[in-house]
């Protein structure tokens, strides 16, 4: 047998990825860890943007990666759930600012937009030259998108008013490039609209006072009278509803399933290491049985919460993927990255209080990271359906 290593537990890394996938994994690793880690807890602390972020992801060929063309790298999903973990190794926040410009920026414009919007806004967002944000959850509708306000209009004269207002935006407040889901007046079916910056009656204030995500900016959109060509703003491949939307959200929420174990794996790597240093009773407190069963529940956890990720992205790769699979993956790493973390932080004794060590903003975080793209409580209801045939979302 070979030697145990606890930070690839299962040999995930040494034996069940190509070396592409290596490589891009490596590549991610060293410039988060040299470029990002220095700047986050400043970030964190003063809830700052820093615009240099995203063309230094551009630049690697980190953003909307899986696409083909347009300037992107056009790496396997694998490749894409790699990336996002080692982003979040780092922190959650980053990891937003990521997977919005990838998954649900450049996402949608690739599938469900015309060739002149590709190639007008593509390659400039896979430089990170432009900042993209994706507008769905409104003030009194998050998990039921269904339901909302923000309406679309046509004028009859190739132009479409949007009115309404969004919530909770990441990006939105630094975005170039705003992806609008609102309903349409005329169907009253959702569709997907592309807004610029600078658009008469579009504002993004950013929601101020976080405690969770500070590293990355979230902020309101409000639309008043927002007049927009119809041909450069529609997304005209879009399936009219809520389909098109949540195809964009399977890509982030797949994402977030590795990211929110590259969080658990900072976690478990900080505290073992300070459980090692921390002496009380005469010895490190590593060697005492509390301690390390903690250790013990938490890398289990991740090296299951990686595998599964793994799994999902052969699927996606291979086409033999459905969305309860991504909400099964979803649902429990997100939720045992926060349970397991949480349970670490009691390592660092009061330590836990100071921001110097980064396991207890994971746990801030995380809070964040198991509520949106679907809390836990909707990924269950998703996968109570898919189980039962039967969906509990409402009567
Ligand atoms: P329902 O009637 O079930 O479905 C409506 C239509 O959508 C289709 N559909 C899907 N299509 C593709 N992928 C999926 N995962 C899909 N789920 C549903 C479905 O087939 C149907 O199509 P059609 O053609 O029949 O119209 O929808 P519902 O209104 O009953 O809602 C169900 C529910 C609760 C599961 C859904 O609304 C939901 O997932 N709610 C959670 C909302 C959410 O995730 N919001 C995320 C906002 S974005 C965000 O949080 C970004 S944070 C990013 C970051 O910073 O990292
Ligand atoms: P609610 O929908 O009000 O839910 C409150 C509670 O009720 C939850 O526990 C939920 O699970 C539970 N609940 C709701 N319905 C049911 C039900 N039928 N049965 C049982 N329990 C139920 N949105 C975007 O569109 N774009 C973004 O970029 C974006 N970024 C975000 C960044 C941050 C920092 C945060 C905090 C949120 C972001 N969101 C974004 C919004 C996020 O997706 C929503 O907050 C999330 O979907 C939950 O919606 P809500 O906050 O309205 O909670």
């Amino acid at each position: 047998f070979s030697k145990f290593d606890w930070e690839d537990p299962m040999q995930l890394f040494e034996s069940q990825l190509s070396e592409d996938e290596k490589a891009i994994s490596q590549t991610a690793h060293d410039f988060c860890q040299e470029t990002l880690k220095p700047k986050v807890v400043d970030m964190y602390r003063n809830e700052t943007w820093d615009p240099t972020i995203l063309p230094s992801l551009g630049e690697l060929g980190l953003l909307g990666s899986t696409i083909e063309g347009y300037g992107c790298a056009g790496v396997n999903s694998v490749s894409y759930g790699l990336i996002a973990r080692e982003v979040e190794k780092v922190d959650s926040g980053y990891r937003s600012i990521m997977s919005v410009q990838s998954s649900l920026v450049m996402g949608p414009i690739n599938q469900f937009g015309t060739e002149a919007q590709k190639e007008k806004y593509l390659p400039r967002l896979a430089k990170g030259e432009l900042v993209g944000c994706f507008g769905l959850t409104e003030p009194n509708h998050g998990s039921d998108p269904s339901s909302m306000e923000t309406t679309a209009t046509d004028t009859g004269d190739g132009h479409i008013i949007l009115n309404g207002s969004k919530t909770w935006i990441s990006n939105s407040p630094h975005a170039d490039v705003f992806v609008i889901w609102a309903k349409c007046k005329w169907d009253n079916k959702i569709r997907g609209f592309i807004v610029e910056k600078g658009t008469k009656g579009l504002s993004a204030p950013a929601i101020k006072n976080k405690l969770q995500l500070r590293a990355s900016v979230t902020g309101s959109i409000f639309m008043e009278d927002v007049k927009v060509k119809r041909d450069e703003s529609l997304l005209p491949h879009a399936r009219p509803g809520l389909g098109s939307p949540f195809e964009c959200l399977n890509s982030a929420r797949y994402g977030i399933s590795w990211g929110a174990m590259g969080a658990l794996e900072a976690c478990i790597a900080e505290a073992r290491q300070y459980a090692l240093d921390r002496s009380q009773f005469g010895r490190p407190i590593a060697g005492f049985q509390l301690i390390q069963q903690k250790l013990a529940d938490a890398s289990t956890e991740a090296a299951l919460g990686l595998m599964c990720s793994l799994q999902l992205g052969r699927m996606k790769d291979s086409g033999a993927w459905s969305p309860e699979m991504v909400s099964l993956a979803k649902r429990n790493n997100c939720n045992k990255a926060l349970q397991q973390s949480r349970s670490l932080l009691d390592i660092f004794g009061g330590n836990a209080t100071s921001d110097e060590y980064h396991t207890g903003r994971h746990v801030q975080n995380l809070q964040t990271v198991n509520t949106y793209e679907g809390s836990y409580g909707i990924h269950t209801l998703i996968l109570g359906k898919g189980i039962t045939g039967l969906q509990a979302f409402a009567n």
